[in-house]
């Protein structure tokens, strides 16, 4: 059996970067405990609650960023943490090689319903400075919190995945993971159907017209509100995701965040063999405006992708 520590010396000569890996790996593993008894602790769901013995609670997302946040700024390696919970980039004291971008706990409305959650991460050399495509990703990875806890991982090559024992340590279940070429199925929130654009509209009648339509062949829907879990459920057996630039989202550029959302994900699934677009570029080619920038996801198995891409180079 391959530990994490084991993969890392595998993947990489740079210590301090294997040691930001490590850093996040620790973090998730604390959180997966403490979301494993958050009812009863009190801390279920978005808001602050009282637990068992009455006292107040802080809210889960805010638990999870000072949990990450503890564990990165005591790691010589990381000089600044870009998180969604925080207006404002945090620069630690030291000369660090390395800015960690992190969604602490995303797919937050699903806690309350025990639903799969994660914390995403994404690694960029310090010296590109904060703003930097997906393409300059050196390392990136999320912690999916479901029934077993894992923990999805590239540094540059192959997207491995780890499971948490009941030791704490992480064990690799996939050393190579593939996304397939192709699927049939498809992830998007349906309920926005009245603020597609054509594009998306396009393929996803496509899709459901089944056997006798274009695509020729039946597809299922799967949902689940945290992208990590979509995303881990692609990744494991293929599918796409879609959060298109809508007609409501346009003035904000999409609903997902560019920095620790959409690269990390694209970066995991390219290095899986899928693929990843806005529907008019690639995703990791965006050049970044602002730490917490929007942008519309599109990623998963190649030929959904490239269906996608055909529906948009329409129009
Ligand atoms: P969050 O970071 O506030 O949790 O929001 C991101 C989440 C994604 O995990 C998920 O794919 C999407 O929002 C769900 O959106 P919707 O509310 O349209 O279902
Ligand atoms: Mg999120």
């Amino acid at each position: 059996m391959t530990s994490l520590a084991q993969w890392l010396v595998a993947q990489t000569d740079d210590a301090a970067l294997a040691s930001v890996v490590t850093s996040m790996a620790a973090a998730g593993a604390e959180l997966a405990t403490v979301l494993r008894v958050a009812p009863i602790a009190g801390q279920t769901g978005l808001a602050g609650h009282t637990n068992v013995q009455g006292e107040a609670q802080k809210a889960l997302d805010v638990i999870s960023n000072d949990v990450v946040l503890k564990h990165l700024q005591t790691n010589d390696a990381v000089s600044v943490l870009i998180s969604e919970e925080l207006d404002e980039a945090v620069h630690f004291e030291n000369q660090g090689a390395f800015i960690v971008a992190t969604d602490p706990l995303d797919g937050s409305s699903n806690l309350d319903v025990n639903v799969t959650v994660g914390t995403i991460f994404s690694v960029l050399k310090s010296a590109g400075g904060l703003l930097q495509k997906g393409r300059a990703q050196v390392a990136a990875g999320y912690v999916a919190y479901g029934p077993a806890t894992s923990l999805v991982v590239r540094i540059a090559g192959a997207v491995s995945v780890f499971t948490l024992d009941d030791r704490g340590e992480w064990v690799q279940v996939v050393a190579e993971a593939k996304v397939p070429e192709t699927s049939g199925e498809f992830a998007i929130n349906t309920a926005r159907e009245r603020f597609w654009d054509a594009a998306t509209l396009g393929y996803v009648k496509e899709s459901v017209a089944g056997e006798t339509g274009p695509a020729r062949k039946r597809y299922n829907m799967r949902w689940v509100g945290s992208m990590v879990g979509d995303i881990h459920r692609i990744l494991m057996r293929g599918g796409i995701f879609l959060y298109p630039l809508d007609s409501e989202t346009t003035g904000k550029g999409g609903r997902l965040r560019l920095l620790y959302e959409a690269n990390p994900m694209a970066w995991l699934i390219e290095g899986a063999g899928g693929l990843s677009t806005t529907g008019r570029q690639g995703i990791l080619d965006v050049e970044p405006t602002g730490i917490h920038q929007r942008v519309p996801v599109i990623l998963g198995s190649a030929e959904e992708v490239r269906r996608v891409e055909a529906w948009y180079a329409k129009g």
